[in-house]
């Protein structure tokens, strides 16, 4: 009996080594589990275990108080609390400060063998991020096991950071300790704290208390997505705001956390709910409302009236006690122009001060807020829009439309924090499944936010000096509560500290993922409702040798095997299993899923072909699409996949300032019963409907002939189109459709270029 147990239990430690050593050479770094990935990390086969005696020794300068906030965060996730003590004890972790051997700000080198862990930070905030990377190791098994290793890290960047629009929804001034806990955790250190907006004034001012009373509210909140009309909205009063004490609080925690807050006090624009309070600050007088929806307000401060300039010195006044940041965000974003068009006081400072239009205007207003600042020893941080009308000296431009305003900004030797729209806004989707919860629109997956190299490849290196770091956005509209918040900012902002923290040729999407997994643990731990989708099923499509439409399907998670369907029932482990890319020949519906362990992983996924005529024909674009919006070959037009309302799936074919203008070669003179189309209208996103669209016919790809034209498009999202036609014969059909132009006045985007968007032609 003994005997056997002997054998059984050996051959058990036996398996489970090899198991081990299996696995670690598969995830021989993603052992060392810590997210952003260290600049250099090497295992040494040894194990530290916590016991009883284990102590946290503290050396030189290291406070005692960051020592007890490292302890408090240990016992959230591990359950673990060992003393403070000055005395080396048989188990210990020992902390200390050398700013001569370890040579990077905020680096740290961390040592973990038998019986100790040792942490040298180059700085305060190096020792911090050591004990980080320690919480991490020590949360990802149920005995807090360290691994052995030597650890040398440093961040890439000296910005990596979150912002949060706190206007749009409110959250407690506790549930942003909560989160500033989080982000530390992943060596994030700048917290932009979006703190005014059209919908809310978020900050108490003692010499206003109008902001406290009347501009902190709003009197109701629309339901459902901006787009979908009519607007339907739910009658409760909304609001609140942080108090000063509060405000205080949660700096000074974030600051032991080494997380500097950036306050945002918006300016010229998004300024509804201050005059609201005050309406004299506006070029009208009022009355205005603290707006219950979401958009661009014409109504903006005036930049003729003395007025404003005193309320706003006033109100950075008291943000500046409150604040220690270096850098002051002003906003600058979206300010449309045309009350200061017609308003006799922003007219008289135009002539007074040589402005020659009303973007010099808006940069007068920043270049005056800027001075104001400086002279008391802070700088302006804003939007890119800043740069309309001449950048002022000292400014930082924090590039959100897009990579210009930072290209343009770092050539002319202006700091930068990159944070572009398409690569690390929060409010997009994260999932093309239908089943998401609300959200603004666009698509970022994981996998995306990740792929974003915040130093354009256009920089040479004098000029990438000037890139500061990145930081991803979470605007608030659709994010009502903790939960939805959570959803779209973890794990997406786990991917932009690790493009923001670790070297470029370290970062690795598979990697990071394996070590991605082994968080769930400590979010649960924290009480974070993470989203887990980025393992799910997506698709590309392609073309085989014959010309043929394909669907391939993927999936990241290890081991699993995708299973589908393509008649409607649900995949199961009894349906086929997918190797390789699925041939369109007829219209269906194919439906998959992830299974691993015989389990089903996650959603299923399920997608809709369309297989018309013109499928896999070739098309000509007289105009090219833009860039944001050019799934490359243009036979994507036709690949019987429709484009979603989450407008960056990579299917829909934009024309900015230009027309569409497709035709499609069928190969052969044929009847043709129908042509139809979908047209996306989202005049929020620039995206404007054909002031025309028609299509043609011909059997000769000169002579055309129109069968159809259309000029409204009433719904405000997908328009689709469908035209039955009669004894008609084709080869070639011609879509047509006439871009509307400039965007008008009073409209999002006005002055620039609309953008036509359709997808899928379909010829029946
Ligand atoms: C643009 S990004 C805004 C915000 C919106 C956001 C929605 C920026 C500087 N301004 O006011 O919340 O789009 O995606």
């Amino acid at each position: 009996m003994q005997m056997k147990r002997f054998i059984f239990s050996s051959i058990l430690v036996f398996s489970i080594h090899f198991i081990l050593a299996a696995q670690s050479h598969i995830a021989s770094k993603g052992d060392l589990n810590i997210i952003p990935k260290p600049f250099k990390a090497t295992p040494n086969g040894s194990t530290f275990h916590f016991n009883k005696k284990t102590v946290l020794l503290l050396s030189g300068d290291v406070d005692k108080s960051a020592a007890q906030i490292f302890l408090s965060s240990l016992h959230l996730i591990t359950n673990l609390s060992p003393s403070i003590s000055h005395k080396a004890s048989s188990n210990f972790i020992r902390l200390a400060i050398d700013s001569n051997s370890i040579p990077y700000s905020e680096g740290y080198l961390f040592v973990v063998d038998e019986k100790h862990v040792s942490i040298t930070g180059h700085d305060a905030a190096g020792v911090f991020y050591g004990l980080q990377s320690l919480i991490q190791l020590a949360g990802r098994t149920i005995n807090h096991a360290v691994p052995g290793c030597i650890i040398e890290d440093h961040p890439r960047f000296a910005y990596r950071g979150m912002h949060l629009d706190v206007s749009r929804h409110f959250f407690t001034a506790d549930q942003i300790k909560k989160w500033i806990d989080v982000l530390a955790l992943y060596k994030i250190n700048t917290f932009h704290w979006h703190l005014t907006d059209d919908q809310g004034w978020r900050i108490e001012i003692k010499r206003y208390p109008r902001l406290q009373s009347v501009a902190a509210y709003r009197n109701e909140t629309l339901v459902g997505h901006k787009k979908d009309l009519p607007h339907i909205f739910d009658g409760q009063r909304y609001g609140g705001y942080y108090t000063q004490d509060e405000v205080r609080q949660v700096v000074k925690y974030a600051a032991e956390r080494h997380i500097t807050i950036i306050p945002e006090i918006e300016m010229p624009g998004h300024a509804m709910a201050a005059l609201t309070a005050y309406p004299n600050l506006g070029c009208t007088g009022g009355p205005y409302q603290t707006a219950t929806y979401w958009g661009v307000f014409s109504d903006v401060y005036c930049a003729g009236n003395n007025a404003t300039f005193v309320f706003l010195q006033d109100v950075l006044d008291e943000v500046l006690n409150l604040f220690p940041s270096k850098y002051i965000h002003i906003g600058g974003d979206e300010c449309p122009k045309q009350r200061w068009h017609t308003c006799p006081k922003c007219q008289k400072r135009m002539a007074d001060e040589n402005l020659k239009d009303e973007s010099e205007l808006q940069s007068y207003f920043i270049k005056r807020i800027e001075r104001y600042l400086n002279s008391k020893g802070r700088q302006i941080i804003g939007w890119d829009e800043i740069l309309e009308g001449g950048l002022s000296p000292g400014a930082t431009v924090m590039s959100w439309t897009g990579e210009k305003g930072g290209i343009a900004a770092a050539k002319q030797q202006h700091q930068v924090v990159m944070t572009p729209e398409k690569y690390v806004y929060l409010d997009y989707y994260q999932s093309l499944y239908p089943d998401e919860q609300l959200a603004a629109g666009g698509y970022l997956p994981l996998k995306k936010i990740y792929s974003y190299e915040p130093i354009p490849s256009v920089l040479d290196s004098t000029q990438s000096k000037y890139i500061l770091g990145v930081q991803a956005n979470v605007w608030s509209e659709y994010l009502d509560s903790k939960q939805k918040a959570e959803y779209m900012m973890f794990p997406r902002m786990l991917a932009l500290a690790e493009t923001a923290w670790s070297s470029k040729e370290n970062r690795d999407y598979i990697d990071f993922l394996s070590r991605l997994r082994q968080q769930y643990p400590l979010f649960k731990k924290l009480g974070i409702h993470a989203a887990n989708v980025f393992d799910e099923i997506t698709y590309t499509i392609g073309k085989n040798p014959n010309g043929k439409t394909l669907i391939n399907l993927d999936s990241t998670l290890p081991h699993g095997v995708i299973h589908y369907t393509t008649n409607g029932t649900a995949p199961g482990l009894y349906t086929p299993v997918y190797h390789d890319a699925l041939v369109i020949d007829k219209g269906e519906i194919v439906k998959a899923a992830v299974f691993k362990n015989d389990q089903q992983q996650g959603r299923t996924f399920q997608k809709r072909i369309s297989f018309h005529k013109a499928v896999g024909k070739p098309v000509t674009l007289t105009f090219q699409p833009a860039e944001n919006y050019n799934p490359g070959d243009p036979s994507a037009l036709v690949n019987g996949i429709e484009g979603s309302n989450l407008y960056n799936d990579g299917q829909w074919f934009g024309f900015s300032g230009a027309n569409l203008e497709a035709v499609i070669d069928l190969g052969s003179v044929q009847k043709i019963n129908l042509i139809g189309t979908n047209v996306l209208k989202y005049h929020w996103q620039r995206m404007w409907e054909p002031t025309e669209l028609s299509f043609w016919v011909s059997s000769d790809g000169t002579n055309y002939t129109q069968v159809y034209s259309q000029k409204d498009f009433a719904i405000n999202g997908i328009n689709i189109i469908k035209a039955s036609l009669k004894d008609t014969q084709a080869r070639y059909i011609k879509v047509v459709g006439i871009n509307k132009g400039i965007i008008p006045e009073g409209e999002y985007g006005a002055g620039a270029k609309a953008m036509l968007l359709v997808d899928e032609i379909f010829v029946y």
